[in-house]
């Protein structure tokens, strides 16, 4: 019995079909998705946090309304994460316990602090910018209310670069201070970004089967180098240099040549030792427990509505 639907899945897989939450699946296709799912779910809540640390600061009322509209969408995000891999059969009490406790991965980039408001601005242009590049692929994804809530999530997506790219634009075309702080912040958060692709290919354990299984398109080292292809011409147009001196085209293979990743670093703070992942996550942690009594006041309420329906 098993042989038949594991090849009937396979056979979906092969001819680039959907995976849906009713299907067989094998237990390592499950756990897979749940593994890279509630990581980008936890990734968006997280991600919240380095921005919304500046939604008190933002210089005008036009710059706070985007940031908090932008910061929002990120809740939406996690929001439609959790319960995609809510269908794969993982409960959210489940991965949240595992974000909590500290079990649980998310994103290396939000481990580093917003030092300005130029920090705000580079967040949209090159995390939101690396992050579009890593969900475009994944609305084709195989298992479908992951591919589908990754389509919502990559048009947020492009208006959070956009923003940012046009923050960074205005900045660049103020005072030589205004210039410098956005040149500081390209030169603090360059090398994170090209990072948060993952390791390279070759020591990328997961990478093969992802991509057997059509989870993964493209792959770490792939969407790398395309973040790089399109991210130089932006640089020229907002008129910063990034901080990497083997930064070159290379003509014979149709691509920018950079330098060396700091792969130590990388493992460090995805490890937790970054320079914030203490603070994040004990912030996440106030959050929930001071959530505790809106939870249990919602549970009450519902038992109340559920005890009159029965009477
Ligand atoms: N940080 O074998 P691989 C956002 C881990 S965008 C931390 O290559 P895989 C939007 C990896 O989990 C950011 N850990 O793994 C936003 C694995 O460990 P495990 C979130 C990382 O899964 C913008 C190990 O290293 N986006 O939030 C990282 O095939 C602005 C070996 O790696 C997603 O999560 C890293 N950077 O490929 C929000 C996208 N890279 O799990 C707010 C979905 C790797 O075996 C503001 N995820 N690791 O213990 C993916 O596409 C994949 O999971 C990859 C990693 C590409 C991240």
């Amino acid at each position: 019995h098993d042989t038949a639907l594991q090849s009937h899945f396979d056979a979906v897989i092969d001819a680039d079909g959907k995976i849906e939450p009713r299907d067989w699946m094998p237990d390592a296709y499950r756990k897979t998705l749940v593994r890279q799912i509630s990581q980008h779910a936890h990734s968006e809540i997280v991600g919240m946090l380095p921005e919304g640390n500046w939604i008190s600061r933002a210089p005008s009322l036009k710059r706070k309304a985007i940031l908090v509209a932008k910061v929002q969408d990120e809740g939406g995000h996690g929001l439609y994460l959790y319960s995609a891999a809510e269908t794969l059969g993982t409960s959210r009490d489940q991965m949240f316990d595992a974000l909590h406790s500290g079990k649980a991965k998310y994103s290396s980039i939000f481990n580093y602090p917003t030092l300005t408001w130029a920090d705000v601005g580079v967040i949209g242009w090159l995390v939101d910018g690396a992050a579009i590049m890593n969900q475009i692929p994944l609305c084709r994804c195989s298992y479908g209310p992951y591919a589908r809530a990754m389509i919502r999530v990559c048009k947020e997506e492009s208006f959070h670069q956009r923003q940012g790219f046009e923050s960074l634009m205005s900045m660049m075309q103020g005072t030589a201070e205004q210039k410098a702080m956005v040149q500081d912040a390209v030169n603090r958060w360059w090398w994170k970004c090209l990072a948060m692709f993952g390791p390279p290919d070759a020591d990328s354990p997961n990478s093969v089967q992802g991509m057997r299984w059509g989870i993964k398109r493209i792959s770490n080292d792939d969407l790398r180098q395309k973040f790089v292809d399109a991210t130089v011409p932006q640089a020229e147009v907002l008129g910063v240099t990034l901080p990497d001196p083997d930064l070159k085209w290379n003509e014979a293979r149709g691509h920018h040549d950079y330098g060396h990743i700091d792969w130590d670093e990388f493992w460090s703070v995805v490890n937790g030792d970054g320079p914030c992942n203490k603070e994040r996550l004990a912030t996440r942690v106030k959050a929930w427990d001071d959530g505790a009594w809106v939870r249990e006041a919602a549970l009450a309420h519902a038992r109340k509505q559920q005890e009159r329906r029965m009477k």
